[in-house]
């Protein structure tokens, strides 16, 4: 298989390639990403030499050079997009250029292109906010946006479903809840902190911190993409979610925990605006069809998480000191491969 990865040098992206490669050692994957501050080429470095993973330093808004790209390939996976809620609050924007314009740009482009098969990550905050007693947001639950991101991602959902409709774009869509893990950037809250204990700095909670995520590790979610991209219906979305819910100062409590600090290091700070109450995902569509369901407990992930980065304290120098970006722009001089 030929995938043509979007967004492969963010957090889910870069894992679903290392995922890839390992898994298939004869597919071949080209990760096409902008490099904006939440690129990081230094996520893929052991890859870079792999000779079936190719890099191309790009925006998904550039028609010509994704009409370049598409070429023989098998499958497109969409993962490039803004996705951190708090920056949509500061500045919506951006988020509708990439997640909306790029995705449609993205759609056009595959159509054109033969009709290429297409997948679609998504999250689950398209469904809105659940009340302490509603039921975990399942296929047919309706969209109810409600941040400038998830408003955003809710858009790009109806577009790629306008796209098989319309004109027989045989895609799928997947909504997912929260994940974590390795590599992710350090502004989510379980890197965030994670990294500011290693930094001798305080939690900011927002509110009162019992609202709720269902947390899903990254590798959960790159073995559900990689069965949705080969036995997936055309035409359908799965509902993804790691059957783990935990309020934010659970969450923080583990962290402390396995860190060895207390309470002390907690500091309550005003809530973000419109913060989402809970989120938890009804996973039988993907369990029945397509037999997944979450292999890592939360227990072990979130210990193997913490661990992971106290070894990579260099991995995250890079970004703190800004290196990443150099990293990124050296690649963009010297080493950026166009395809002939
Ligand atoms: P991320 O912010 O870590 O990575 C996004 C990547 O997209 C970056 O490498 C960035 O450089 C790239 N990008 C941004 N704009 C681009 C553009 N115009 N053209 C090309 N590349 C561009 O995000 P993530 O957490 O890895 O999320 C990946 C996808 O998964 C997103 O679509 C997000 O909505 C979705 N999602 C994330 C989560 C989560 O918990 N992180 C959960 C569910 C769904
Ligand atoms: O400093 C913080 N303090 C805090 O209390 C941060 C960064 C977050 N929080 C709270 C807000 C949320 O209730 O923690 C919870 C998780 O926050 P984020 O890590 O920002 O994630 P969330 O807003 O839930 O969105 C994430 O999950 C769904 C991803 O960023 C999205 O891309 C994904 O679609």
């Amino acid at each position: 298989m030929k995938l043509l990865v979007t967004g492969g040098a963010g957090f889910i992206g870069s894992n679903f390639i290392h995922y890839i490669l390992e898994k298939y050692p004869q597919d071949k994957v080209i990760n096409l990403d902008a490099l904006t501050y939440a690129g990081n080429l230094e996520n893929l470095k052991d890859v870079e030499e792999n000779p079936n993973y190719q890099f191309v330093h790009g925006d998904i808004m550039d028609s010509l050079l994704l009409d370049e790209l598409m070429g023989d390939i098998d499958v497109v996976v969409h993962f490039a997009a803004e996705s951190h809620v708090d920056r949509s609050i500061l500045d919506s924007g951006s988020f509708v250029r990439t997640n909306v314009n790029g995705t449609l740009n993205l759609l056009e482009i595959a159509k054109n292109s033969g009709k290429k098969r297409f997948h679609h990550i998504s999250t689950d905050e398209v469904f809105g906010s659940l009340g302490k007693n509603d039921s975990a947001f399942n296929e047919k639950t309706p969209y109810d946006p409600r941040s400038p991101y998830s408003a955003s991602k809710a858009s790009s959902d109806h577009l790629v479903r306008s796209y098989y409709h319309t004109h027989q774009l045989p895609i799928t869509i997947s909504n997912c809840s929260n994940n974590y893990g390795p590599y992710q950037f350090p502004e989510k809250l379980i890197p965030f902190f994670i990294t500011s204990l290693m930094e001798g700095k305080k939690l900011p909670i927002y509110g009162t911190g019992e609202n709720i995520r269902d947390w899903l590790h990254v590798k959960d979610h790159c073995d559900a993409i990689d069965r949705i991209i080969r036995h997936g219906k055309i035409g359908e979305t799965y509902c993804i979610g790691g059957g783990a819910e935990k309020t934010n100062l659970e969450i923080t409590h583990k962290i402390l925990e396995l860190m060895g600090f207390d309470e002390d290091n907690i500091e309550y700070v005003p809530d973000r605006k419109g913060h989402d109450k809970r989120y938890a995902v009804d996973f039988t569509k993907m369990t029945r069809e397509l037999g997944w369901k979450p292999a890592i407990s939360f227990e072990d992930g979130i210990k193997d998480t913490v661990e992971w980065y106290k070894q990579n304290a260099q991995w995250l120098d890079t970004i703190k000191s800004g290196k990443y970006i150099e990293y990124g722009r050296d690649y963009r001089n010297d080493k950026h491969r166009r395809i002939a």
